[in-house]
Parts: structure tokens; sequence; C-alpha cells
């Protein structure tokens, strides 16, 4: 009815408004005197700071965006296109397609265990960008829409995963410890980054979904360290020690094929996978062709700088004098518009 969107049309701008850091007592006056939001964006270009100017986004994701760091849309990969993806997975483990480049990663509690050329061996899949099967993912275009409304027309696909969630087996090695993703990136600006992550089978809480503090995204950087797990932790995954632990936290339930996009400095984590399954995700973070190397030295990055190039040397023979940056130029892919920077 006119009253109803009338209504929406008011909170949309109050929220406009808070967004852009007006008091409420400001935000009064501007209603009062009868301006309109549009004039209000126009006088305040940041009022969105997080997510860009395009059609795609109603106004309300783009709140929800802006406010919480992460938007979830249902239903955007179908289902055939998982059922492929799956395969590819599998033939990789299988090992009857040998791609370049790959990071086959192993859940520690299962690593030490005999070899077995199964998924079951095979907790993550890092770097498919030279895989044309699953590379399609990071081109598909109901999801490269929605990442141009966070990058800008200029897209790289800078880091991909296929994440085969194992089984726990009573270590809580399953578990993925709460984090912030630009703790791997050595490029800015960080609001022109974006993951979409894509469950490819129903993901709730007994297989360990997505959990994340919705509005840490508008926080800075945090240091990160290996959890003191007792049952260990897997390779690479560092954790956030210092964040509230009263926070609240959502879990994102998703069905095959919902993808979620979120910010690289949202807190998020998995939790344990409780039941038999291998709960299986595929996920992509790209970034503004626009955007920067930074040099992490001196900075909390650097302790996974010093790991990364330890892989580097050992997976690709590369030198000690090689940075973090470099180990991310001959992985970034143009997925579309100019590579013009990165
Ligand atoms: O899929 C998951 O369990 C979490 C993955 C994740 O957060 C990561 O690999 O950075």
């Amino acid at each position: 009815t006119e009253m109803s969107r009338a209504a929406d049309r008011l909170k949309y701008l109050v929220l406009l408004m808070y967004l852009n850091c007006m008091s409420f007592s400001h935000i009064k006056a501007h209603i009062l005197t009868g301006r309109s939001a549009q004039s209000v964006s126009c006088h305040h270009p940041s009022a969105f700071r997080y997510t860009l100017d395009t059609d795609v986004l109603s106004p309300e994701q783009r709140l929800f965006y802006e406010s919480n760091g992460y938007l979830l849309i249902k239903n955007l990969v179908s289902d055939e296109d998982i059922d492929k993806f799956r395969e590819e997975f599998e033939k990789i483990c299988r090992r009857e397609v040998e791609v370049p480049g790959l990071l086959v990663m192993r859940d520690i509690a299962i690593a030490k265990s005999e070899f077995v050329p199964d998924q079951k061996a095979v907790s993550k899949l890092q770097d498919f960008q030279d895989d044309p099967e699953l590379f399609r993912f990071c081109t598909l275009p109901q999801i490269v829409k929605y990442v141009e409304c966070f990058t800008g027309p200029n897209i790289m696909a800078m880091h991909t995963m296929l994440i085969n969630k194992p089984p726990d087996t009573g270590k809580k090695t399953s578990r993925h410890p709460m984090h912030q993703d630009l703790h791997y990136f050595p490029f800015r600006p960080s609001d022109r980054i974006v993951c979409a992550w894509t469950a490819m089978e129903r993901v709730d809480r007994s297989n360990g979904c997505l959990v994340v503090l919705p509005g840490t995204h508008r926080g800075t950087l945090k240091q990160h360290d290996y959890p003191a797990w007792e049952g260990g932790v897997n390779k690479m995954y560092h954790g956030v020690q210092d964040y509230s632990p009263e926070h609240p936290r959502t879990h994102l339930v998703m069905e095959k094929g919902d993808t979620v996009f979120f910010h690289p400095l949202l807190i998020h984590g998995s939790g344990m996978n409780r039941t038999q399954g291998f709960r299986k995700a595929i996920s992509c973070h790209y970034a503004s062709a626009d955007c920067y190397y930074i040099d992490v030295k001196g900075t909390t990055q650097e302790n996974i700088e010093e790991e990364v190039k330890g892989i580097a040397l050992r997976k690709h023979g590369l030198g000690d004098d090689i940075t973090l940056k470099d180990t991310w130029a001959f992985r970034g892919r143009l997925v579309k518009g100019e590579r013009t920077s990165l």
C-alpha cells in the first residue's frame, strides 16, 4: 500500500543518514524539512562505503551489506553446475586430472593416515584457477553481477577454494577458527575485495556452516596466529585472538546453490562437522583490478608472508627473495574488464 511504501522509504532514509554518520537530531531535522534521500546521497557521496552504485542490489540489500558486511543470495547457482564442480573435484582427488598450481590440502587428523586417492584424504583445494571446469564457478554471470557491486567493473579472481570439510574425528580439527580473510591478502583497498562462497549441499550447524560476526567489517585488520587447540590446527588456519566473545554470532544456514558475499574484514569461521558426510563449499575471492599491492613487512601480516613463502619455495621452487605479493601476481586471473593494476 501507499502507506507502507512511504514507511519503507522513511526507514531507508533514516538508515542511509545513519550510515552517513549523521546524528539522530540531524536526521530529524532533515526529515522535518522534507529533504529527500536523493538530496542526502548527493550531498554526502560517502553515504555508501562498502557497495557501489549499480542497479543490481535493492536498497535493502545494500543497507544490509553496509551494516553487516555480508549478503546471502538464495539459489544463485544451479544444481547442474554444482554437480559438475563436484564431479571435477572427485576426478582431481582420484588424480585423473592434473591441475597446474593446485594446492591439495589434507586435514591434519587424516594427513598422517595411509594415503588413499579419494576425497576422504582431501580437506581443501586451493588455487584452482587453472582448472577450466572449476574456474567456471568464478565466471558465472549471476555471481559476477553481484561481485561488481563491491569491486566495480574490473574484476580479478584472486583466490579460489573448494572446501571439503571432513567428518570430525573427535579432535575438533574440522573447525575453522574465527578470522578475517584480509590477513592473507597483500592488496588494498579492502572495500573493493569480496568473497563469494557457495554451498554445494545443505550446510547447517550439524556439518559446520559459516559463522559470522555481523558488522565486524567496520573494524580493522587484527593480529592472527595459530589458535592453541588441543587436537591441533590445520595448516594456514590462523585465527583472531582478540574478538569479543559477546559479539552476536550469526550461523549461516544455506541450501545447495545459496551464495554468501562477504567483506574481507568480516570476522568469520566455521564449526565442527558432526556428520559422516564431507561438507562441500566452493569459493572465490575477487578484487578490483584497480587494487594495489602493499608491502606487509612490519605489519601483522608478516607471519603469513613467511608461511606462504615456505610453500611457494617447496611447491613452485621459487627463491627466498620473493614476497607475498609475488605469490599472488601469478595466481590472479581476470574475470571481467581490464587488468589495470593487480
Ligand atoms: O568453508 C569453511 O568452512 C570456511 C572457509 C574459510 O573461512 C576460509 O577458508 O577462509
